[in-house]
């Protein structure tokens, strides 16, 4: 006998012990601020912004994104991919090892990949123990509840996080951008002749990435690095894009293929196997799971975070060979 539908009555509200009155009280901003912000404030007929010309706004955005490529043309890591992985691996590497030039190459014009809900369209963002260390690290408050834990709104999360590592001033993130090949060089083994090892990414802007089929070529831009690690996913327009490239360029035999959801063992699995994949690129996240066969978690974001942490570990060990 299936237990009667819930209707509205029956459906007693989760005591979350928040009195919504003390958490939405506003803090005030602290007086500096709100000292500037308070003398623009009832005078609105007086007010003017300082002059600029169209030109100065052109220049200040160019000179930038231009003296950036110029830099990072030779990067000391890239990253590919700005979902929870990516991003937390970049948290990692970019406390770690100030010394180190970062560049990290995200498809989307906004970062974040799948991590701004906890699933479906469901806000609250589940991690299972101990995954809390991450968000301890980053500051970001949660509910606890035994073997897991609960951050509000998985935009929390992500926002925190990708503020923390957009703070890092060895850390470039290239959004709007693919990549579209990677940089190899030959590596050959006893076992394998034809072995390489990855030395850099391709990019492109993603909208022409996703046009060389109704347009006429339009060649790509290269970064050249010793390491690269990939994070982009599993799903998407570009997911596991480099797992796939090494199978197009018979450096993996084939993919292992997700598996269907087991969060118990997708998590474990993800982080332990989070690993150098062939010489020179790491691989974490989601797009680990196409490599082995792994299953897939669901709506769980712990693994994501400390693949992150593993990816970074695993970036030490030879960065600096
Ligand atoms: O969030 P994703 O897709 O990937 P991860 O591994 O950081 O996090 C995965 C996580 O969101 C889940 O899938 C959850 C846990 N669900 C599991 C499940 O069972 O469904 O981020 C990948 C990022 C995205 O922002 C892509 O836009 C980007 O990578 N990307 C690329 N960026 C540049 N060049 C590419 N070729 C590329 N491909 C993907």
């Amino acid at each position: 006998m299936s237990p009667p539908a819930a209707t509205l009555e029956t459906v007693t509200p989760v005591n979350t012990g928040m009195s919504f009155k003390k958490d939405l009280a506003v803090k005030p901003l602290p007086t500096a601020q709100s000292k500037a912000l308070a003398e623009l404030q009832n005078q609105w007929d007086s007010f003017t912004f300082a002059p600029i010309r169209e030109s100065q706004v052109s220049r200040a955005m160019t000179r930038r994104y231009f003296a950036d490529l110029d830099n990072y043309a030779e990067s000391d890591i890239v990253i590919i991919g700005a979902g929870s992985c990516g991003l937390s691996t970049a948290y990692m590497l970019g406390k770690q090892r100030p010394d180190l030039r970062i560049a990290i190459i995200e498809a989307s014009v906004s970062p974040g990949g799948g991590a701004w809900l906890g699933g479906q369209l469901f806000s609250a963002m589940v991690m299972r123990k101990p995954a809390e260390a991450f968000l301890n690290e980053l500051g970001v408050p949660y509910e606890d509840e035994g073997d897991f834990v609960v951050v509000k709104h998985a935009a929390l999360f992500t926002s925190t996080l990708l503020s923390r590592v957009l703070s890092f001033p060895n850390i470039k993130l290239f959004n709007a951008t693919a990549v579209e090949d990677l940089i190899t060089r030959p590596a050959p083994t006893e076992a394998d002749p034809n072995a390489v090892r990855i030395a850099g990414v391709v990019t492109n802007w993603t909208l022409v990435s996703m046009h060389h089929d109704d347009q006429s070529c339009m060649d790509p831009n290269t970064i050249n690095a010793p390491l690269v690690i990939s994070t982009t996913g599993h799903d998407g327009p570009f997911g596991a894009f480099s797992v796939k490239r090494l199978v197009s360029m018979q450096q993996l035999e084939k993919l292992g293929g997700m598996r269907g959801l087991d969060m118990r063992s997708a998590e474990d699995a993800i982080v332990k196997r989070t690993r150098e994949v062939v010489k020179g690129l790491i691989v974490g996240g989601m797009e680990l799971s196409e490599v082995d066969g792994a299953n897939r978690m669901g709506p769980t974001f712990g693994a994501m975070a400390l693949s992150g942490v593993k990816a970074a570990e695993e970036a030490l060990k030879v960065i600096d060979e």
